[in-house]
């Protein structure tokens, strides 16, 4: 079922093959993204309802949904669904808020004290898809961290359903965020809405949140043409296994299809030194397969997906540092030393019986992570990219006696007399 490839005999063209993630065919939809956008900034709410038709296909009145609204939605869903929720946040909550750590002062020469202070970006945009799976567990990733920086606006974005409303559950982890309006906007336009302000919709100072291609290209083009930033370029979803001959076969190819059925261009890799596994995850493949709602996704995206077999573990280890996983699961009895060796990954799940549904939901860790190799240089979201952290500095007389004369020189030096005067005015005075 998968294709199979051995490390040893891979050409270096066939290796950067197996690492590109394609991410380009969304070249193809700019023109679309870019007159979204320019229609949103120029007819905000009218263009917003337009869409809502076209794509949505649902005629708005108003373009959000208020309090009462979310509580009535919150209590169509069950007890037990209710509680699920809870436990996540909670335990969401319970990771992240450890984050928020004060740095301590540093007295780089005597009477010059430097520091970090944390404030909270005001104001924050989410993003929460609502394709072909409406995911309220990327609600809580996004609007709990935001809650714990202290962002003073959280906007919520979400495509409506075709009555005009949102689901339950996504209105179920309003409540738990103290959230009180959700704007009923999907796609590249509610990007270009955040980024822009409409007459209903705020403009926020940073967006967050996965999307199909036209929402990423949208984040990618705003972050280029206005003051508003985004949490990192997103493409399809990933997992990258490591099995060796202690793996459960059955495990592994649950994990891999647990990713292939986010889309149809999602990837799961298995880098294994065992080719019997090779063979049974494939077998098992099949099996688990068979039985899934969404199979004919979940085939699509296998069939874009492959299996390398390595020697040994180090060469496992060196081809997903390459890779940079967005999700990295280590499927062996000996994953305690391997931890030091992971260099690129976005979220890391140990052992055996650490699925990454686990982190998709409710262990604690955040989902929303980097992908198509971007774990090389970005991190995942956590309270970090909610907040900035502004430097301080004070310096006494005696520090300015002891910088003076450094930051003088060095004024001298860049030929920037004003710098250095700046220095020296102050070192007359006393
Ligand atoms: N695996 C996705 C997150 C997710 N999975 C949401 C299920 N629901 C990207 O990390
Ligand atoms: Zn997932």
């Amino acid at each position: 079922m998968l294709n199979t490839y051995i490390y040893a005999d891979l050409t270096p063209e066939k290796m950067a093959d197996l690492l590109d993630r394609n991410t380009d065919p969304n070249h193809a939809i700019q023109d679309t993204v870019l007159s979204i956008i320019e229609d949103v900034k120029q007819h905000g709410d009218a263009a917003l309802k337009s869409y809502a038709k076209q794509f949505d296909k649902v005629e708005l009145e108003k373009l959000y949904l208020d309090s009462d609204d979310i509580d009535n939605l919150a209590m169509t869903i069950s007890r037990d669904q209710m509680r699920a929720l809870e436990i996540a946040f909670q335990n969401i909550h319970k990771f992240h808020q450890t984050q928020l750590k004060r740095e301590r002062t540093v007295e780089t020469m005597p009477g010059v004290k430097c520091w970090r202070e944390v404030r909270p970006i005001e104001k924050v945009g989410l993003y929460i898809p609502g394709g072909s799976a409406v995911l309220p567990s990327t609600l809580l990733m996004l609007g709990v961290p935001a809650r714990i920086a202290g962002c003073k606006e959280i906007v919520v974005c979400s495509p409506p359903q075709n009555n005009g409303k949102i689901n339950g559950f996504v209105a179920y982890c309003l409540k738990l965020l103290k959230i009180d309006k959700i704007y009923l906007v999907g796609g590249a336009q509610a990007v270009a809405a955040m980024a822009f302000g409409t007459q209903s919709i705020p403009k926020v100072n940073k967006i967050f949140g996965p999307g199909n291609q036209f929402v990423t290209k949208a984040k990618g083009i705003i972050q280029g043409m206005t003051d508003v930033s985004i949490d990192m370029p997103a493409g399809p979803s990933e997992v990258l296994v490591i099995a060796d001959e202690t793996a459960n076969p059955a495990y592994v190819a649950a994990d891999l299809l647990a990713q292939a059925e986010h889309g149809i261009d999602s990837q799961a890799v298995l880098v294994t030194t065992s080719s019997q596994l090779a063979d049974q995850v494939n077998q098992e493949l099949k099996a688990q397969l068979d039985v899934l709602p969404r199979k004919e996704l979940a085939a699509k995206a296998i069939e874009n997906s492959y299996t390398v077999i390595t020697e040994n573990i180090q060469e496992a280890m060196d081809f997903s540092n390459r890779y940079a996983p967005e999700h990295l699961i280590i499927e062996s009895d000996d994953w305690k030393p391997l931890i030091n060796k992971v260099q690129n990954a976005g979220s890391v799940f140990l052992g055996h019986l650490t699925p990454e549904s686990a982190g998709d939901y409710a262990s604690g860790t955040n989902h929303t992570l980097p992908t198509s190799g971007y774990a090389r240089s970005y991190s995942g979201v956590s309270v970090d990219s909610f907040v900035k952290k502004i430097t301080f500095q004070h310096i006494t007389e005696q520090g300015l006696e002891q910088i003076g004369s450094t930051v003088e020189i060095l004024a001298e030096l860049e030929g920037l007399q004003a710098h250095k005067n700046a220095v020296s005015i102050r070192k007359k005075k006393q």
